[in-house]
This record gives C-alpha cells, structure tokens and sequence, in this order.
C-alpha cells in the first residue's frame, strides 16, 4: 500500500505553490485534482491514438472505440451495474440529470409530483423545474432540520401515487450530509415512483452499488472523481433506458433515416447523439483505475480522521459555526464566522495558499433555510493531510483576527 506521501506525489498539482506559500487544496467538492495517470492518458490519446469512434473500419478508430467502450464496462463495474449498455457517457452530472428531465417530458404530465429535497444543488432542483412549468406537474421538496438531515417522515407524508420520481442528492456538497439512500429509494418503489440519485459528491468517498441502491437512474461526473472535467455518467435501469425516448438526435443515436422517420439505435448508442468526449472518458477510465488502486477502505479511513480532526480543530475557533452536523457525513466543512464574510474570509486564506469554496455553493434554497448569504467551505479528500487542517486552522484565525 502507498503511504500519503507517495500519493500526492501522484497529483503534480499539489506540489505547486499558490502566493509563495504550498497549495492546500480544500476545494475537493469543487473539482478534485488529477493523478499523473490521467494526465499522461489524455496527453497519449491525442498523441497517439486521436480518432473517431463507432465510424472508422480503419485501426486507430477502432482502436478508439475499443479504450472508450472499455471504460464504459469499467465504470459498469465500478457502479455494479447489470449491464455496460446501462451505462451511458454524458458531459457530466448536470448534463445527465437535464437528459432525464428532458427524456421523461413525454411520460410526465399535469397533475403528476416531482419530490427533490431542501438541500439539492441548483443542477437537481432547476431541471425539474423547467420539467413541471412545461407539463403542468408539482415539485415538492422534503424539509430538512437544522444538522441538515432530512425529514423522512415528511417524505413518507408527502409521497403519494401523484409522485412520479424523486430525484435527491446521494451527500450534500454543503452540508456533506449522506442521506439514507436505499430507504427513500424503497419508499418511492411503494408508490412507483422513479428515483434519480446525484451522486456527484458520493463517487468519490465510498463504495457505491446500483442494484444494492435499487436506483433507477445515477449521475455523476468524472471531475469529482479525478478525472477530466466535461464527462460524466448516467446509469439507467435497462427497462427504464429503453422505454423513454432520446435526449438528443444526431449521428451515432439511430439505426436508419429516411426524410420521413427515424430509428433509434439500441442501448447506450440511443442516447449518445454526436461525437463525445473521447479523451475524457479514456481519462475517467484511467481515474476509475486509479481510485481503486488506492482502495475505498484507504480512503474512507483518511477521510474520516481528516473530517474528525478538522471537526474537532474549527469548533475552537471562536465566533465560528458549522453549518451541518449531519449524524452521517462525509468530509465538506462548511461553516460561517459571525461578523466576516465568507468572501472576505476566503480571500484572506487564499493569500496563505489555501483554496476553499465560499458563497452559496448552488444551493441557495438551502442558505435560504439556514438563513444566511453563503458559507465558507472546506471539503477534503484523501491525498489531504493533518497537517494542512492545522495550516486551515492557523490561517482562518489570522483572517478573522485581521477582519474583525
Ligand atoms: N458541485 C460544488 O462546488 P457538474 O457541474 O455537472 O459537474 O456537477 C453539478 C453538481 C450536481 N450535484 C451536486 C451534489 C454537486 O455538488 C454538483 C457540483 C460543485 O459543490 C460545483 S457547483
């Protein structure tokens, strides 16, 4: 097994220095950072292997399509899912969750519910939005308290055979609430409901099974997983996939044209119009690969000294709040220190070298809740040490010292 400092020494960005002093990349909800592997990935692609896929007879199409569909069964493993055709290559979370929105527009009608929770990014609220003003159907949202968990006895209230899916977060990027998954996926099956689950902020922390979680549908991007940003994933039960119509038309979604109708060629092709993101997806294969060289059981390990420690360190700071103290949760810290800005705040930090996220995240509804403008967020990853949760710490308080 690597030790700590033999992985950041895969990241060459962590190296680096951000105003003469070391970078402490704490923005990991953000973007995570990208191992050499991927790099030199994307870098061998366009060096050596640029082609066209599913088009050419020719050898370096074909050995495109090859490294692109490979990813595709290693992302099928990943997730565990049934099949590779389930597995469809998107330009991220945002993009997958908008061809649902767009796909299930024939099937939705007036009337009908749409349940999200009060802590969804803005990709997982607006959607569904455009979705009900366009069909004349409802979106309802599942309150939460103020730790930042959710009120599932209010789901089981509001839930009803109105409800055609709900669409929630898997862990807040806010919050870093992990919600219970499986049980609101199981309420909604009671009631026929589809489920779509973000896993934007889960991919990277743990684990993750889609036949365990019984999801309908599963987005995530490749960015947030150490991978090149602009691809993504959308995991679609096979039944489901095949009875909903495409999101795009194009080259590479049919079987045959004429002027007068079109057939749509079979699972994953049919929604996958244009030519796509190849080497990102050779780069979200590579990312994969990585990740399970360090291993989830390495991972969730560090993740959860760094969030225990660093838990630990801000609660003594004087004057500062987290916001969610979810029970389960993973490590995104965000808080607000009362009298600064988090602007100001991230400012400051960001002139010692520390990159933290500050605003309302995409989740205004949820600052709304909480009652502020935005927060200050610390969300962390793996290759983060003690040592830099003690260079936050150090550097917050000479912030706050300077702007009270
Ligand atoms: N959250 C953050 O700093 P895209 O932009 O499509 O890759 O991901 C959108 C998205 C959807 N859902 C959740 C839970 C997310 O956290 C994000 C992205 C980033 O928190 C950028 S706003």
């Amino acid at each position: 097994m690597k030790t700590i400092n033999q992985i950041r020494a895969d990241f060459p960005i962590l190296s680096r220095e951000v105003n003469g002093k070391p970078l402490v990349y704490l923005d990991n909800g953000a973007t995570t950072q990208k191992p050499q592997v991927v790099i030199d990935a994307i870098n061998l692609y366009y060096e050596n292997e640029n082609s066209n896929i599913h088009r050419g007879v020719h050898t370096l199409s074909q050995e495109a399509t090859d490294a692109y569909e490979q990813v595709r069964v290693k992302v099928q493993r990943f997730l565990n899912a049934k099949h590779s055709h389930e597995i469809i290559f998107t330009s991220g979370t945002t993009g997958g969750i908008n061809m649902i929105a767009s796909s299930l527009r024939t099937s939705i009608k007036s009337g009908d519910e749409i349940i999200i929770t009060a802590m969804e990014h803005h990709s997982n609220i607006v959607p569904w939005q455009m979705l009900c003003e366009e069909t004349g159907a409802k979106l309802k949202v599942i309150p939460i308290n103020k730790k930042g968990e959710l009120l599932i006895d209010e789901y089981k209230k509001m839930i009803s055979s109105n409800t055609k899916l709900v669409a929630f977060t898997h862990t807040s990027n806010s919050l870093g609430t992990i919600n219970p998954t499986e049980e609101i996926i199981k309420i909604a099956h009671e009631f026929e409901a589809l489920t779509l689950v973000d896993g934007a902020q889960a991919v990277t922390h743990g684990k993750l099974d889609v036949q365990e979680m019984d999801c309908d549908f599963f987005v995530f991007s490749a960015h947030k997983l150490f991978g090149p940003t602009g691809v993504g994933i959308l995991y679609g039960k096979e039944e489901i996939l095949n009875s909903i119509p495409p999101y795009q038309g194009g080259g590479d979604m049919i079987k045959t044209v004429t002027f007068e109708k079109t057939t749509y060629n079979e699972l994953p092709h049919k929604f996958e119009a244009g030519t796509p993101n190849i080497a990102g997806g050779i780069g979200l294969g590579v990312a994969v690969d990585y990740v399970q060289s360090v291993g989830f059981e390495f991972i969730e390990k560090q993740e959860k000294e760094l969030l225990e420690y660093a838990t630990q360190e801000l609660n003594k700071i004087e004057g500062l709040k987290i916001i969610g103290e979810a029970k389960n949760k993973t490590c995104v810290i965000s808080f607000v220190v009362d009298g600064v800005h988090p602007f100001d705040l991230g400012t400051i930090v960001d002139k010692l070298g520390i990159a933290v996220r500050t605003g309302h995240h995409c989740t205004q509804p949820l600052m709304d809740f909480f009652q502020i403008p935005g927060t200050t967020r610390a969300s962390f990853s793996f290759y983060n040490t003690i040592e830099e949760v003690d260079v936050l710490v150090k550097g917050l308080k000479r912030a706050i010292g300077m702007l009270r």
